[in-house]
């Protein structure tokens, strides 16, 4: 059966290449959840849109689901296909396609990887400001796919505030040229932002258009020991108040630890409870002076005990690496995550709510803390220990992310801040999205894909009807 299908794409495609190897079923079936075992059909690699659109159309008759694919480095398992679905890698549609020096605008296929795009950037003399770990392996595409946000939304925003124009191919096949570049443009909906942070389920992107801005100047990186949770916003609103901040972090002793184990330079004799790491223009005396009046008036009140500035590139790499390093640090122990977000004023409160909670249902667990504290959102991984099977430890985890649901639906807050919901937080989007809100969603969903074919499965269940709200 599946072997005539996958004939019948052959024949309406003969160039088109397709790839079936145990291995590479594996190898294209998962993202780095680990959680779900890979079984798709055949792995796809288009060249061209037009490619997409035939494939599309093949899958619609066939009634087979597509899986979009870029570098596979979500963490809700939005690019898991584990149902007999094709995966269609944008691989090899991995080409910048154009730069437009007046628009500042560069047009580029969805497989290129975020490095390379922040590369072409500034080849240009420009700035491509959305920044995160994974930057040498994820793609464009599957950035667009989750609105993806990372380490510079303080200043730049996310994902979605770069994208000037896309192209797309809905679940019908049809080829929708959304926004064409344009600055302004209040001709009916804005079809571009439905399909940012939709997951593959709305269309496939096909092309991007970014907008690049100014290239930064001069920054330096200050990492501070916090003594207490509790101060971790003053000194937020004290950095906030006298530097120019790109990114403002944290993290706990905890996260330490592990990314010290993976490699990683203490900067610190002693061990404090909190860090936060903060980036900060430094491009002359004035501004490294303010760095350095902030850490003295945040030791004076009692907020920090310990400080360091960068002196050099190199030394602000490897403050990074205290930060960039904890996801990387904590893979071996298949970490059940969690990426949430309030408003930044509620930070406090619900930060003391999560402290209780977790204390008090996950006994037995390492509780790791570390995030973009700066824009609200925490992502907070819980380790299983030894003696606990991998299923059994799912079921404990998702009964606290349900009590989780809640606590955040009082806080007004999101189960997804920035990793989508894909498969792993399927079952909680009703607690911070209403009934009503979810039925407008599956309205659009039936439009842009009534076939049901693209990542089926993802953001709502397949057949359920969501309740709560
Ligand atoms: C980060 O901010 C990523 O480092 C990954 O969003 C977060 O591993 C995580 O939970
Ligand atoms: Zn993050």
């Amino acid at each position: 059966m599946s072997e005539s299908r996958l004939l019948r794409l052959h024949e309406r495609l003969p160039e088109l290449l397709l790839k079936s190897d145990a291995a590479d079923l594996e190898y294209y079936g998962r993202d780095w959840t680990r959680r779900w075992t890979p079984a798709p059909l055949a792995i796809s690699l288009p060249r061209t849109v037009a490619d997409v659109q035939a494939i599309v159309r093949w899958a619609v008759e066939e009634g087979v689901g597509i899986v979009p694919s870029g570098g596979r480095t979500g963490l809700s398992g939005g690019a898991v296909a584990a149902n007999g679905e094709l995966v269609v890698s944008f691989e090899r549609m991995n080409r910048v396609l154009d730069f437009n020096a007046v628009d500042r605008i560069i047009t580029v296929q969805p497989g290129l990887l975020l490095e390379n795009l922040q590369g072409a950037a500034s080849a240009h003399g420009l700035f491509y400001p959305v920044d995160f770990a994974s930057r040498g392996s994820c793609s464009i595409g599957g950035n667009i796919a989750t609105n993806a946000g990372g380490i510079r939304v303080i200043r730049y925003g996310n994902t979605r505030e770069w994208i000037a124009g896309l192209k797309i191919v809905t679940g019908s096949g049809d080829l929708l040229d959304l926004n064409r570049g344009l600055i302004k443009n209040s001709s009916g909906y804005d079809l571009r932002h439905l399909l940012i942070g939709a997951e593959g389920t709305l269309g496939l992107v096909v092309e991007a258009s970014l907008r690049l801005t100014d290239a930064p100047a001069a920054s330096n990186v200050m990492v501070l020991a916090l003594p207490a949770m509790d101060d971790l916003m003053q000194v937020f609103a004290e950095c906030r108040r006298r530097l120019r901040l790109s990114a403002f972090e944290f993290f706990t002793d905890r996260a330490l630890a592990h990314v010290l184990a993976h490699g990683a330079q203490d900067p610190f004799e002693q061990v404090s409870p909190f860090y936060v790491i903060t980036e900060f223009d430094a491009a002359d005396e004035t501004q490294q002076a303010a760095a350095l009046a902030v850490f003295e008036t945040c030791a004076d009140k009692g907020w920090v005990n310990d400080g360091v500035i960068s002196q050099s590139a190199a030394q602000a790499a490897s403050l990074w690496r205290l930060r960039e390093g904890i996801t990387e640090s904590l893979a071996p122990a298949k970490p059940y995550k969690n990426d949430i977000s309030v408003r930044i004023s509620a930070i406090p409160a619900f930060m003391q709510a999560m402290q209780a909670m977790f204390e008090r249902e996950y006994p037995h667990y390492e509780v790791v803390w570390f995030g973009h504290i700066g824009d609200g959102n925490l992502h907070i991984n819980v380790l299983k220990d030894a003696s606990t099977t991998d299923a059994a430890f799912i079921v404990e985890c998702e009964r606290v992310t349900a009590l989780l649901a809640r606590t955040l639906e009082e806080f007004g807050g999101s189960i997804s801040a920035e990793h989508g919901i894909g498969l792993v937080k399927l079952k909680y989007l009703a607690g911070t999205r209403s009934v009503a809100e979810i039925a407008v969603m599956r309205g659009i969903k039936a439009v842009l894909d009534p076939h049901g074919i693209l990542n089926p499965g993802k953001v709502f269940a397949v057949g359920r009807v969501d309740s709560g709200g």
